[in-house]
C-alpha cells in the first residue's frame, strides 16, 4: 500500500471517519502517526464536523507501535504527540475497536474520550515483554482510568485482556453486540453528536488520596515481587517507576519522567534481544514461497508407542483437533498408554485449561489398537517408539506397507539417523522427522527434520501442523541431535570438563542460573534421569575419538544407582520426595576420586568464566550447525534454544548474545580454551570467517 494512504477519512454526516488501514495489525508507524494527527487538525479546523470516530482497518484496530522502527532513530511526530493530539481535541474522539489493541495502541484508545469494541476485542500492554515500558502516556492515563492495580497486573504481565474484562474494570465504555466495529461506532457516537455526553479527558482526572493509598501499596508489592525477577529485567523497574510518577507527580512531569524511562529501555540490550526474538519467532515459521498451497490435509493421526512421549504427543494431535489412534504391541501396554493419556487430558481439564465440552470431545476422538492396520486411514503416524535404530526401522518398513499412499510418516528419534531409519523404504519421501520436546504437549518448540528425500509438500505439511497445534517449528537437516541435542551434547561436556577441573557441580548450576537459565546442566541431569545419558554413552563408546578428552564422574553416579529424582540420589541430594535438591558431600568426594586417579590438581573457576566456557562452547557448535547447514540461519538456533532449551529470552538466544559478546572477544576465548585442549575446542570456520571479515551472525539471518 502506497504509504499515504495508511490513514483513510470519510465523512458520515458531522461524524469524521478515521481509519487506520496498515496491514497486516495496523502498526503505529510514521505515516500512521502523521496521518491521524492531520486527520483531528483537520476536524479542528472543519466547522461541519462534530465528532470524530477512529477506527481500524481488518482483524485488529492497532496492535501497537512499529517494531520495526525501534532500532532506527525516530521519526517525528512521536507518538506521545499523537496521542496528545487525540486527547486536546475539541471535539469528541471515540474510538472503536476489534480484534488487537495493544501497546500504542491502548494508548491511542486512552488519550480518546471514549472507547467502544466489539466481543472478540483484547486489550493489552505487551510493551514488557519486548523489554519496554509504555511510551505515549499510558503509565500516565491507564491509572487514572482503571486504576494503580489494574494497570499494573496488565502491564507487569503483558497479557492480553478480553472485552468483558475491560468493560468490566471500566477500560472500555461499552461492549456492542456485534463484529462490525463500524456500525458500533457510528451507533454510539450518534448520543456524543447530539451533545448528550461531555468530553472526558484522562488529564483532568485526580487521584483521590483514597485511592492513593491503595496504590501506593500495591506499587510496593509489586516491587517486592519484582525483585525475585533480578536485575536484568530492566523494564519491570522502570515500569513501577513510571506508575509511581502518575500518583506522586504533576501529569505533566509524570509523562516527562515515562518518557525518559522509555527511551532508556528502548536502548537497552534487552529490548533489542526481545525484539529479535519476537521477529525471529516469526520468521522460523515461514517457508520459501515454492512450498506455499502444497500441504497435505491432515485430520487423523496414529501414534506409535504410549510411552511418556508417545502419550503427550497424541495429546498435543488431540487438542490440535485430530483424531488420533494410539498402537501399541499388545493390550496391557496400550491400556497403560491410553491411560496416560486419558491422566493428562484430565489435568489439564482439572486446571481449567480444557472446558467439560472439549475434554469430552477430545476423549471422543481417541482411540487404541494392537495392529497397525488400524493407521490405514490416518494422514499422518508419528513413530514414538525406544530409541533404537533396528526397532524403528521395523516399525518403518510395517508403517509404508499399511498407511495409505498419501500419509505422511514422521519419526519423533531424537538422535538417530532419519536417512538411515528410511533407507530401503520405496516411499522415502514421505518420511519427516517431527522432533517434539518433553513433555510434548507443554512445550512449543518442534524441530523439524527433513531428510534428502523427503518431498516438499511433506515438509509444508509438517509446518501446517505445528501451526495448527500452536507449535514453533523450526527447520533442520539430519545431524547426530539435529539443531538442539548436538549443541546441548557441546556444552555439557564444557560443564563435564570444568566440573572434573575443579568447580563443583552446584558451582556450575548456580553460574549458569545466575546467567538466566531456570535450572544449570547438573540440575537437568537429575531431572531427566541420569541413565539415559549413561546408555546411550555406552553405545557410543566403541566409536568414540581417541583424542576426546572423556569425563566418567556421570557413570560413577550411574554405577552407584544415582540416576537422580527419580533415584532420590544423582548430583543432589532429594530427601523425602522433595524436588529441590541438596548438595551431596559423597558426589563431592565422587568427583575429587576421579580427579585423584587421572592426576588433576583441582583449580578454582569464576562464576564468570564458568559462564564463558559454558556459552562459547555452546555458540561453537551452533556456528558449525549454520555451517554445515543443519540450522538454516542464526536465528534457528536462537528460537532452538530458548525454547528448547531454556536459554533467556532476554538475551536473545545465543547467536543474538554472540553479536553482542564481540565475536572477535568469543574467538579469542576459545582460541585461550584451545592452550588447555585443542581437540574440543576448535574454533568454527564459520566463527572465523565472521571475525576475520567483521561481520556478524545477525548479517546471515536475512
Ligand atoms: C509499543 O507499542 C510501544 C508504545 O507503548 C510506545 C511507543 C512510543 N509492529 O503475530 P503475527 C507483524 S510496543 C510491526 O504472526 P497474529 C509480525 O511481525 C509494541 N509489525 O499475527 C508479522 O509480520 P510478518 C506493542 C508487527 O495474528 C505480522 O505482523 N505491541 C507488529 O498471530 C503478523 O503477526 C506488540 O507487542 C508490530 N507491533 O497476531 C504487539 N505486530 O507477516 C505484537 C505484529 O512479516 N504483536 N507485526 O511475519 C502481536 O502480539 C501479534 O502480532 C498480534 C497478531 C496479536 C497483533
Amino acid at each position: 500500500m502506497h504509504q499515504a494512504n495508511l490513514i483513510t477519512t470519510r465523512r458520515e454526516g458531522t461524524v469524521l471517519v478515521v481509519t487506520v488501514q496498515n496491514p497486516p495489525v495496523n502498526a503505529l508507524s510514521v505515516n500512521v502517526r502523521h496521518g491521524i494527527i492531520e486527520a483531528i487538525k483537520h476536524a479542528q479546523n472543519t466547522a461541519a464536523i462534530t465528532a470524530i470516530l477512529l477506527t481500524g482497518q481488518g482483524k485488529h484496530f492497532i496492535a501497537g507501535a512499529d517494531i520495526n522502527e525501534f532500532s532506527r532513530s525516530p521519526q517525528a511526530p512521536l507518538l506521545p504527540e499523537v496521542c496528545d493530539c487525540i486527547e486536546a481535541s475539541k471535539k469528541p474522539v471515540l474510538t472503536s475497536m476489534s480484534g488487537a489493541t495493544l501497546g500504542g495502541g491502548l494508548e491511542i484508545a486512552l488519550a480518546a474520550h471514549f472507547r467502544v469494541a466489539t466481543p472478540s476485542a483484547t486489550f493489552g500492554f505487551p510493551e514488557v515483554t519486548l523489554g519496554l515500558i509504555p511510551g505515549a502516556g499510558g503509565t500516565q492515563r491507564a491509572p487514572r482510568l482503571i486504576g494503580i492495580k489494574s494497570s499494573l497486573a496488565m502491564m507487569l504481565t503483558g497479557k492480553s485482556i478480553n472485552a468483558h474484562e475491560a468493560l468490566s474494570i471500566g477500560l472500555i465504555d461499552h461492549l456492542n453486540q456485534s463484529e462490525d466495529a463500524l456500525s458500533n461506532g457510528l451507533r454510539f457516537i450518534q448520543t456524543l453528536v447530539k451533545g448528550e455526553i461531555n468530553i472526558r479527558r484522562r488529564a483532568d482526572v485526580k487521584i483521590s488520596s483514597k485511592d492513593l493509598e491503595k496504590a501506593t501499596l500495591a506499587l510496593d508489592e509489586a516491587r517486592q515481587g519484582s525483585k525475585a525477577i533480578g536485575t536484568s529485567f530492566g523494564a519491570t523497574q522502570a515500569l513501577i517507576e513510571a506508575l509511581e510518577g502518575s500518583i506522586t507527580l504533576p501529569r505533566h512531569e509524570g509523562m516527562a519522567r515515562e518518557r525518559a524511562l522509555f527511551l532508556q529501555c528502548l536502548g537497552s540490550p534487552e529490548r533489542s534481544a526481545l525484539v529479535h526474538v519476537f521477529q525471529s519467532e516469526r520468521k522460523v515459521m515461514k517457508l520459501p514461497s515454492e512450498f506455499h498451497g502444497s500441504a497435505r490435509p491432515i485430520n487423523s493421526a496414529g501414534v506409535v508407542g504410549g510411552g511418556t512421549m508417545g502419550a503427550s504427543i497424541a495429546v498435543c494431535l488431540l487438542n490440535g483437533g485430530l483424531s488420533v489412534v494410539l498402537i501399541e504391541q499388545d493390550n496391557d501396554r496400550l491400556e497403560t498408554g491410553l491411560e496416560r493419556i486419558r491422566s493428562i487430558l484430565q489435568h489439564l481439564h482439572s486446571r481449567g485449561r480444557m472446558s467439560k465440552q472439549e475434554h469430552e470431545a477430545v476423549l471422543q476422538r481417541l482411540q487404541g489398537a494392537t495392529d497397525y492396520i488400524a493407521l490405514s486411514t490416518v494422514d499422518l503416524v508419528i513413530e514414538a517408539v525406544f530409541e533404537d535404530i533396528v526397532v524403528k526401522k521395523a516399525v518403518f518398513e510395517r508403517l509404508a506397507e499399511v498407511c495409505n499412499p498419501k500419509s505422511i510418516l514422521a519419526t519423533n528419534t531424537s538422535y538417530l539417523d532419519i536417512n538411515e531409519i528410511s533407507s530401503g523404504l520405496s516411499r522415502r519421501s514421505d518420511v519427516l522427522g517431527l522432533h517434539f520436546f518433553s513433555p510434548a504437549h507443554i512445550m512449543r518448540l518442534m524441530e523439524i527434520v527433513v531428510p534428502q528425500s523427503t518431498s516438499k509438500d511433506v515438509v509444508a505439511s509438517g509446518f501446517e501442523l505445528a501451526r495448527r497445534l500452536g507449535k514453533i517449528a523450526v527447520r533442520s537437516a539430519v545431524s547426530d541431535g539435529f539443531i538442539g541435542n548436538r549443541i546441548l551434547a557441546n556444552y555439557r561436556k564444557a560443564a563435564e570438563y570444568m566440573m572434573e577441573d575443579g568447580a563443583s557441580p552446584y558451582q556450575i548450576d548456580s553460574a549458569v542460573r545466575a546467567f538466566g537459565f531456570p535450572m544449570g546442566p547438573f540440575q537437568i541431569s537429575d531431572l531427566s534421569g541420569g541413565d539415559i545419558g549413561w546408555a546411550q554413552r555406552k553405545r557410543k563408546a566403541a566409536t568414540r575419538d581417541y583424542r576426546e578428552r572423556y569425563v566418567p564422574i556421570a557413570d560413577r553416579l550411574c554405577e552407584a544407582g544415582w540416576f537422580g529424582q527419580k533415584t532420590g540420589r544423582g548430583y543432589y541430594r532429594y530427601t523425602d520426595g522433595k524436588r529441590i535438591g541438596e548438595p551431596d558431600e559423597d558426589v563431592l568426594l565422587l568427583i575429587e576420586n576421579v580427579r585423584r586417579e587421572k592426576g588433576i590438581k583441582p583449580r578454582s573457576f569464576t562464576d564468570e568464566e564458568i559462564i564463558r566456557r559454558y556459552l562459547a562452547a555452546m555458540i561453537n557448535e551452533a556456528a558449525n550447525v549454520v555451517d554445515q547447514g543443519v540450522a538454516e540461519r542464526p536465528l534457528d538456533i536462537d528460537i532452538t534454544m530458548i525454547h528448547g532449551y531454556a536459554f533467556p529470552r532476554y538475551r536473545g538466544g545465543p547467536m543474538k548474545y554472540a553479536d553482542d559478546y564481540g565475536l572477535d572477544k568469543l574467538l579469542a576465548d576459545i582460541r585461550e580454551f584451545a592452550l588447555e585442549d585443542a581437540y574440543f575446542w576448535q574454533p568454527s570456520n564459520l566463527l572465523q570467517e565472521r571475525v576475520t571479515t567483521s561481520g556478524l551472525f545477525e548479517d546471515l539471518n536475512n
